[in-house]
């Protein structure tokens, strides 16, 4: 089915010395990102196996105290950057994958109701806080260093409150998907942190878990001093990449974490040592050809976000938190299942029913093929080398045609070049790639919103669609289902799906905003003209509630017969990805953690 098992590419520039300043000309005016403050998967863990260990702080003096040893073990972006590095040096030079370095990385998060607990005493965190290089000319007020300066609404209320209301989760109470009937994460069960361990083999995974599991019931700490953890594990979530032919693709079958947003700033402050290397050579605001770079304030505290009205100048610094916000992040995680089988047997009977295949069904729901080939670019068949193509399986916009990449455009030996596939054609009508197609939902890339009077409007447009990006870090739970052809027999009611995960400055703004305004909503990006719909639902993630709690969908599917093309709208009341858990966190910086566990800076 997959013709061959693509690399995904680790999220680290290449050696620093391998670098050259016309590589990263822009980079001078680029923030220095405090990458050994910063945790490590907010850059990116890419590790195959991983798990998550939901957890409820039931003394938060013992958990402090915990927390204080436990620092050490989390894994700073820094740390996580150079193993990639390394890595990558290794497999450049090796001219395959080899299990030479290999690495377990630990992250720990927080919901805000726990860091209410942990970051109470604002006067007490003010005086230890002076003690730390990064705070120490900070603000001078005690309720600056209180877990309730975070403003973010969404995450100070937490997701259970707002899956029905803000995301569309199932009203009814009944409904797998409504919150109280979540695994975690719900009405009757909300975390207050979350510790994902990440590693290279299974077994290599299982002993690091062992090891933190062990502390937190044994009443010793992961270095193995005697102390209390105040902790129960309230839910162990494993995740890993699927097995071949499905490696790297979700269970519905599609190439997934195609598309991240690049981030601009150094690691060292030198110009060159760039986070994310300039491989467009026609365009040096873009990592990858297609990947814009933004500001990272967009996803940690304490840099400069994107400008809204110019995505090459940077906006505000992120800081709508406590002070020691600064290198944190939000983390969004969403445990969602997903029916395959039924999924499978919607596609079959659509596509039958409209004179089409069901493979080009799935293409214009997702916006890519199977393979991650873009629709944009490939709109009749898969084309699996262009999927594989990191050079040019990003490359396109929705508005205008692409642009070619020609081998004497590529200067240095890092450049991409983009020529072998055919480019994008513009697609203001959504005839190609539907507006309603997921990844045309939840990255507009340049599309422009207009009202029903066809004026342009500034809720989409290409620099304002900047401010609403996530850095996904999902990964796979569960085996992966082959539906038997008897179609009658396709009930997936099998426990898989994906441990979806993100990170963001602003959940109203970033995760929230996607959900409820773009993929739940659908007058989209065109708003109502005489009562007919016009973008339709996000048929893969899409959460509604109409009158009575019906869950009904429309998607907008342009069909080419006879070189005519016309607009079929299509609808289903049924869930083929279900949200059975979840949670908003905040993921510390090192500082942080150890202001709120009493250690000294490790920074000074
Ligand atoms: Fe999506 N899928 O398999 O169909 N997603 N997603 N997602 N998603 C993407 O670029 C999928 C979910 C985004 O920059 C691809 O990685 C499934 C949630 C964003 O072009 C595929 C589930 C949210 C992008 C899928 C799921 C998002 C994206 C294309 C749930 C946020 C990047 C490959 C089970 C609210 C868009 C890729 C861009 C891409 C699938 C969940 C957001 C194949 C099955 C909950 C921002």
């Amino acid at each position: 089915m997959f013709e061959q098992q693509l690399v995904r590419e680790a999220p680290a520039s290449l050696m620093k010395t391998e670098n050259v300043a016309a590589f990263s000309p822009a980079a001078a005016d680029e923030p220095v990102l405090a990458v050994d403050n910063i945790q490590g998967n907010i850059i990116g863990f890419n590790k195959d196996n991983q798990t998550m260990l939901f957890l409820r702080i039931t003394n938060a003096e013992h958990f402090r105290r915990w927390l204080k040893d436990f620092v050490p073990f989390v894994a700073t972006a820094h740390e996580v950057l150079t193993f990639n590095r390394l890595f990558k040096a290794i497999r450049r030079r090796r001219g395959v994958e080899t299990h030479t370095v290999q690495a377990t990385w630990i992250n720990i998060a927080f919901s805000f109701d726990a860091l209410q607990k942990l970051a109470k005493d604002g006067d007490a965190l003010q005086k230890e806080a002076a003690k730390f290089p990064d705070y120490k000319n900070k603000s001078k007020k005690a309720k600056d260093y209180k877990a309730d300066a975070f403003a973010d609404e969404a995450f100070r209320q937490g997701m259970a409150k707002r899956a029905v209301n803000v995301l569309g989760d199932p009203k009814s109470k009944t409904a797998e998907g409504n919150p109280g009937n979540w695994v975690f994460g719900g009405t009757k069960n909300e975390a207050d942190a979350v510790i994902i361990v990440a590693a290279d083999s299974d077994e290599d995974l299982d002993d690091e878990v062992g090891r933190i599991e062990e502390s937190i019931y044994a009443g010793r700490s992961i270095a193995g001093e005697h102390a209390l953890s105040g902790l129960q594990i309230i839910y162990k979530q494993n995740g890993a990449t699927l097995p071949p032919p499905l490696t790297g693709h979700e269970h519905f079958g599609f190439l997934d974490g195609v598309s991240q947003p690049g981030l601009r700033g150094t690691i060292s402050g030198d110009a060159t040592d760039v986070l994310t290397p300039r491989q467009n050579p026609l365009d040096l605001n873009q990592g990858k050809p297609g990947q814009d770079l933004l500001y990272p304030g967009e996803f940690i505290f304490g840099y400069p976000q994107q400008n809204p009205q110019d995505k090459n100048i940077p906006g505000i610094v992120a800081e709508a938190g406590p002070v020691w916000a600064k290198d944190g992040s939000f983390l969004v995680v969403r445990r969602l299942r997903q029916e395959v089988g039924n999924f499978h047997k919607f596609l079959e009977e659509t596509a039958q029913a409209n004179g089409i295949s069901a493979d080009l069904l799935g293409a214009k729901l997702v916006g890519r093929w199977k393979s991650g080939a873009p629709i944009m670019r490939q709109p009749t068949a898969d084309e699996p080398k262009l999927g594989n193509n990191d050079c040019a399986n990003n490359h396109f916009e929705f508005d205008v045609k692409g642009t070619e990449i020609k081998q004497s455009d590529a200067t240095l030996p890092e450049h991409c070049t983009d020529f072998k596939f055919p480019q994008a054609v513009a697609d203001e009508q959504g005839l190609r790639c539907p507006f309603a197609g997921h990844i045309r939902k939840t990255y507009p890339r340049d599309d422009k919103g207009v009202d029903a009077s066809g004026h342009e409007i500034a809720e989409i447009n290409e620099d304002t669609t900047q401010t609403h990006r996530l850095l996904r870090r999902g990964i796979p739970f569960g085996n992966p289902y082959f539906p038997p052809v008897d179609s009658e027999k396709r009930k997936d009611s099998g426990n898989r799906g994906l441990f979806f995960a993100a990170y963001q400055s602003s959940i109203v703004e970033q995760f929230e905003f996607v959900q409820a305004n773009w993929v739940n909503n659908p007058e989209f990006k065109n708003q109502s003209a005489g009562g007919k719909l016009q973008s339709g639902h996000d048929l893969i993630i899409g959460q509604t509630n109409g009158k009575g709690g019906k869950r009904t969908r429309h998607f907008i599917l342009p069909i080419v017969k006879d070189d005519a093309t016309s607009l079929v709208e299509i609808k289903t009341e049924e869930d083929w990805v279900i949200p059975t858990g979840g949670g908003y966190f905040f993921q510390p910086s090192i500082d942080a953690l150890c202001l709120l566990s009493g250690r000294d800076s490790e920074r000074n």
